[in-house]
């Protein structure tokens, strides 16, 4: 559709924004058609996500810089809420999401790999909040969840420096979980994404949610959170399976059940 290509083999769907003459930069286009395909996401059949860029230059060079330059501030506040809006149906989908961060990855583009669970980037990427150059603050998430993830030092140097960092700085600080030559960045991706797809959906659905929430209240709330996202586990026919699939007698050849998602 659009700005935004979606292709699922077995369990796992790529998302790839495709804007690449104008490195994929998030315009309210784009940002629509993201929408729209995230919401067509069959949680059913769809077991873990990929979220890249087309091209080999750029994830995300971020938001549309031509676009927000003439917008008034109701304009600017209704571009930001799209953005967000997409950007918690990221983070929040009961599918977990993966970004192959294939270059740039600056400003908007930084913050929506922010919202995915996992970032995996090639040797080429590039990442920044270069929003206070521009004359903006980071809008899409990216003062609160850049302080999540590398620390509040770390973000706040990042952010107020405007500062682009390269992959490997952005794997020492704890920005992305790997990188990879190019070449081989999708390749690592669908190989992760399959080993997550290949667990219990409801289990791998359950630790998103818990994880998630866990993070947003004390530890005494967060405990109940797993507590009640762990119970919430038995009684599935994957519980069974996978434990049946442990227990079943180990001299015999037994057909292990397969996770069927119920
Ligand atoms: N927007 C629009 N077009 C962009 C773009 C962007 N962010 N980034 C690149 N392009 C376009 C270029 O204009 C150029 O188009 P043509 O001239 O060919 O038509 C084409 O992509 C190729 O770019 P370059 O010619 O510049 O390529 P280079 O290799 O020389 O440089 C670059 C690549 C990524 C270093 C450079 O393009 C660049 O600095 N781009 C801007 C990066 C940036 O500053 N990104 C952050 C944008 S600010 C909000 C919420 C969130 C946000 C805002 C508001 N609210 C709550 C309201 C988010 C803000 C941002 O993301």
């Amino acid at each position: 559709m659009g700005f935004v290509n979606y292709e699922q083999e077995g369990y796992v769907g790529v998302i790839t924004i495709n804007r690449p003459k104008a490195l994929n930069a998030l315009n309210s286009e784009v940002l629509k058609d993201l929408e729209a395909v995230i919401d067509a996401v069959d949680i059913d059949t769809t077991r873990c996500l990929i979220l890249t860029g087309a091209g080999e230059k750029s994830f995300v060079a971020g938001a549309d810089i031509g676009e927000m330059s003439s917008l008034t501030k109701a304009e600017g506040e209704a571009f930001g809420k799209i953005g967000n809006d997409v950007f918690r149906k990221l983070e929040t989908l009961p599918v977990p999401v993966i970004a192959a961060i294939n270059g740039f990855a600056l400003g908007g583009g930084c913050e929506i790999a922010m919202s995915c669970d996992i970032r995996l980037a090639a040797e080429n990427a590039i990442f920044g909040q270069p929003e206070v150059g521009l004359g903006i603050t980071p809008g899409f998430g990216g003062t609160q969840r850049l302080a999540r993830i590398v620390g509040v030092g770390k973000a706040k140097e990042i952010i107020y420096t405007a500062f682009n960092i390269k992959a490997d700085e952005a794997l020492r600080i704890g920005l992305v979980n790997a990188v990879y030559p190019q070449e081989e960045l999708m390749a690592k991706a669908q190989k992760m994404a399959a080993k997550i797809a290949s667990n219990a959906p409801i289990a791998v659905r359950n630790c998103k949610k818990a994880i998630n929430d866990g993070l947003q209240v004390d530890m005494d709330a967060a405990i109940v959170i797993e507590e009640k996202l762990f119970g919430d586990c038995f009684e599935t026919e994957d519980q069974k399976a996978g434990m049946g699939n442990f227990l079943a007698p180990r001299d015999k050849k037994v057909k292990v059940v397969p996770f069927q998602n119920k």
